[in-house]
């Protein structure tokens, strides 16, 4: 049997800014996405990386006085830093200004030119620096100052006035809609999906692929007068770095890439450009683009000039790295906007973390460690509850894999919760503290039954939480090489008699400082 391959995508970010939270959404859930495929048996290859050429980037690096090329060498950096600094599990990390994205920019566009795709005119209209987008005069709005922003985005446009290429992208209205209409889940959550058909049913107008005005990008082949418009060089990268020109090895292996994950300030770009450039250059398009919604910071919107940008790695250094992972995935259902608010993190760390699954594994395993010898109890009969829990766990696999196949995580979470709640109920029912005097061989059946129970939650948990959930399993005493789903089978079940290490604590609740100092 051949091993089922996933290809996940983050979209490349501009190196005109520092990481912030939105940045880190966008991976943690590719990640998140990644970890899970992988513990389930999948080949998986799980990409991110800088999106380093146009004019954005170019006047941030004159701004900061130094040429493009370090300029971007140093932001570049802080993304990959703050992917390792987050657990991310990514494969590559590509960045726009390699060679082996040259190439492979290049090399679709000599595709499209071939196809008849592309041809040689003059642009003049609406272009914002900010979205690298061209907007028609109906995309956008008149402020009180006269000048014009974009209605979707807010962004500023100039007008613009130069030779360009163009792509056809007018007589790819027709194969769009039936490619949708092929795969109507090509384009996820089914909210966006609506949006962009009617925006192609909309009409399309050619699409202007190279600029003159500015140098810092990849030259068109033949033309050095004009580089490659920047979007189309940024989406290019998810091909390259499955080895495009080269067709054969990684590409047949990965491509077309199962999931690229977008917010959905860009989805347009992906799901309408992105399949069109694919498709006239002979190549397949990938299997899905899903928009996940926007992040507010109590209830404002995140921008450097309202000055609350949410820095990852503080955010991280306060609350753990586990916690955030798990508050982000799991506070809104992935596809919403959603807000960040200090409360609701606290709610999550001390409600959910804390109290529903740190206290579970603290109380089973402190019984254990002081009733049961240090090791893992030996179960008697079981009881028409004790199965109905275990049955819960073991059935929890196939219900978070079916909510993480549509990208619906929070999803995916609410059912490894609901575990961990029928075993706190269980808990509570079988009383096995006060069984210990009673009737000690039953307190041992709960106790196995419990800890089995963990077991499953543990393996489950870490695609979220990988540290926690690593932890957790250490105390469970389970080899490292017993932590992939294929391990949830009775046949790997705790062992009765397994000498099971001192229990601490795993999620620790959040104490305010000020609480704290008080
Ligand atoms: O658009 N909430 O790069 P970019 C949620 N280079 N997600 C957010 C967010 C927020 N407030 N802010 C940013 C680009 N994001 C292009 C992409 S891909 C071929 C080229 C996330 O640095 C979200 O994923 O502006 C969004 O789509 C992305 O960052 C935009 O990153």
């Amino acid at each position: 049997m051949t091993t089922p391959r996933y290809y996940v995508t983050t979209p490349i970010y501009y190196v005109n800014a520092q990481p912030h939270i939105g940045h880190a959404y966008t991976t943690l859930a590719c990640d998140m996405l990644a970890r899970f495929k992988r513990l389930d048996g999948f080949d998986v290859k799980f990409l991110t990386g800088t999106d380093e050429h146009g004019q954005k980037v170019a006047t941030s690096a004159r701004a900061a006085g130094i040429d493009p090329q370090r300029f971007t060498d140093r932001v570049s950096r802080n993304f990959r830093d703050l992917a390792e600094f987050m657990a991310c599990s990514n494969d590559d990390f590509i960045r726009t200004t390699e060679a082996r994205h040259k190439t492979s920019v290049q090399a679709l566009w000599a595709r499209l030119v071939d196809a008849g795709d592309i041809y040689l005119g003059a642009y003049a209209g609406w272009y914002a620096t900010r979205d690298e987008a061209f907007y028609t005069e109906s995309e956008l709005e008149k402020r009180p100052d006269g000048t014009y922003v974009a209605k979707a985005s807010g962004a500023e446009v100039e007008w613009v006035e130069e030779p360009s290429y163009f792509f056809r992208l007018s007589a790819w209205q027709d194969r769009l809609l039936a490619f949708y209409e092929a795969n109507p889940d090509f384009i996820l959550p089914k909210t966006r999906r609506n949006e962009v058909v009617s925006f192609v049913q909309g009409g399309l107008q050619d699409l202007s692929v190279s600029r003159t005005a500015l140098d810092w990008g990849i030259s068109v082949p033949g033309d050095d007068a004009h580089v490659v418009y920047v979007w189309l060089d940024a989406l290019t990268n998810y091909i390259t770095a499955v080895g495009f020109p080269d067709t054969d090895g990684d590409y047949a292996r990965y491509w077309p890439a199962d999931v690229h994950m977008v917010g959905k300030d860009i989805l347009r770009f992906h799901a309408v450009y992105w399949p069109a450039f694919l498709m006239a250059a002979g190549l397949r398009p990938p299997r899905r683009v899903f928009a996940h919604g926007w992040w507010t910071n109590e209830s404002q919107k995140i921008s450097k000039s309202l000055g609350n940008t949410i820095d990852p790695i503080k955010l991280i250094e306060t609350y753990g790295l586990d916690q955030v992972r798990y508050f982000l995935l799991r506070e809104v259902p992935f596809g919403n906007d959603g807000d960040f608010s200090h409360a609701a993190m606290v709610h999550r760390i001390n409600g959910d973390l804390a109290n529903d699954f740190g206290n579970l594994a603290q109380r089973v395993l402190s019984m254990i460690h002081k009733n049961c010898d240090k090791m893992v109890p030996s179960p008697g009969a079981m009881t028409e509850d004790d199965r109905a829990l275990l049955d819960a766990a073991a059935g929890a696999k196939a219900r978070m894999g079916a909510a993480i196949d549509v990208q619906a995580f929070h999803e995916a979470l609410e059912h490894l919760w609901n575990v961990v709640r029928a075993a706190n109920a269980y808990v509570d029912r079988q009383a096995p503290w006060a069984l210990r005097k009673t009737d000690p061989d039953r307190m041992r059946t709960v106790l196995y039954v419990l800890a089995e129970t963990l077991r499953h939650l543990a393996i489950l948990a870490q695609p979220v939480m990988p540290d926690s959930a690593g932890r957790m399993l250490d105390l469970l005493a389970v080899a490292e090489d017993s932590r992939d789903f294929a391990c949830l089978d009775a046949g790997h079940a705790l062992c009765a008699g397994l000498p099971l290490p001192k229990p601490e604590g795993v999620f620790p609740r959040y104490v305010d400082p000020e609480a704290e100092d008080a």
